[in-house]
């Protein structure tokens, strides 16, 4: 039988899913009507690996995040109203509506930042984690990134200090089988990618992506691991993106029946079969998330943009911050 702790947990995991997931709908709803500046790389399908692994985490832990962040962002509690605004350019959002999709940050929530860069979040989580054995902390850094940014020069040399010198940082590929229109298989000879921690000395586990319990479990050990000084893990969360890989992509790249391999295997629908909460609870948690999705929505329409002589406000340059 469940303990009442661990239906709130499941509660939470199943809100933190819906949550992702339709405001991931509502952004591309935005983006096809022309009201978002910039690309929309939805994290749609996703969902069980941000949800399952930031559950772990203490509130004073720190995370990195990419390209593909919403769903990391919103999985650490981030404000719905103030993400949507600033995706939408506006005055309320968490950069003034400077940022946009790529760069929405929030250090309350020790979020070190969403990055444009492939693979440039992870030597930032490997600072931040030295940054915590340094202050002589407890804390712990999960560091999320794509299939695509493991082959990149970062992720050996961040592994391999992190490694060394036992730092508290587990590392988190989002195996979503795709580098924009790349499947990963294609590119990379060894496809079960935590086989590469081996090379590092360390742990590494490959795990469903799309089963939020079984990331939830795998990142539970790894930052225990962390914590207690035993430093890094590898973990392949194996999942799928749903959409292409920004709003304008079609995927007429994908395989014939991939998709609906996939979306037979979809987290939030895998979650539901296993009757964790009864239907009646869904339905509150879903109602729930519904109304926080229209204010945020609602929020970031009533925003203004930002006034144009605030342009050079907020932003750094080689003498320090223009205030
Ligand atoms: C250093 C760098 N190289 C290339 C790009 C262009 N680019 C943007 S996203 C992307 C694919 C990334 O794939 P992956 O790491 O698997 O993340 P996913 O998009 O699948 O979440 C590429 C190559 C970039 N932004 N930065
Ligand atoms: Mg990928």
């Amino acid at each position: 039988m469940q303990t009442e702790e661990s239906k709130s947990l499941l509660r939470a995991m199943y809100a933190n899913m819906l949550r992702i997931r339709r405001f991931e709908e509502e952004v591309f709803e935005f983006y096809k009507c022309g009201k978002m500046p910039g690309l929309a790389h939805l994290y749609i399908g996703e969902e069980a690996v941000a949800t399952g692994a930031c559950a772990v985490l203490r509130a004073d832990d720190y995370v990195s995040s990419t390209h593909r962040g919403h769903g990391h962002l919103i999985a650490r509690g981030a404000d719905l109203r103030k993400m949507m605004a600033e995706i939408l350019g506006r005055q309320d959002g968490y950069c003034h509506g400077k940022g946009g999709s790529m760069h929405i940050m929030d250090m309350s929530l020790g979020i070190l930042g969403a990055n444009g860069i492939v693979g440039g979040g992870i030597p930032i989580a490997t600072g931040a984690a030295y940054s915590c054995r340094y202050r002589g902390t407890d804390q712990v850094v999960l560091c999320f990134f794509g299939d695509g940014a493991s082959n990149e020069g970062t992720f050996h040399e961040s592994l391999n200090m992190a490694a060394a010198w036992d730092l508290p940082v587990v590392y988190i590929i989002e195996n979503n089988q795709y580098g924009i229109t790349v499947n990963i298989n294609r590119v990379t000879r060894e496809h079960d990618l935590s086989k590469r921690a081996a090379a590092y000395g360390i742990d590494g586990v490959s795990v469903d992506g799309n089963d939020v319990l079984a990331v939830y479990h795998a990142v539970e050990k790894a930052v225990d691991n962390a914590r207690a000084g035993k430093g890094p893990t590898l973990i392949e969360c194996r999942t799928y993106r749903q959409h292409g890989h920004n709003g304008n992509d079609n995927g007429a790249y994908r395989a014939a029946g991939e998709l609906e391999h996939w979306l037979s295997r979809d987290p939030i629908l895998l979650f539901e079969q296993k009757d964790y909460l009864d239907p009646e609870e869904r339905e509150n948690v879903r109602a729930q998330v519904e109304a926080e999705i229209r204010d945020a929505c609602e929020f970031a329409r009533n925003s203004p943009e930002p006034a144009p002589e605030t342009l050079m406000e907020g932003i750094f340059y080689e003498g320090g911050e223009h205030r």
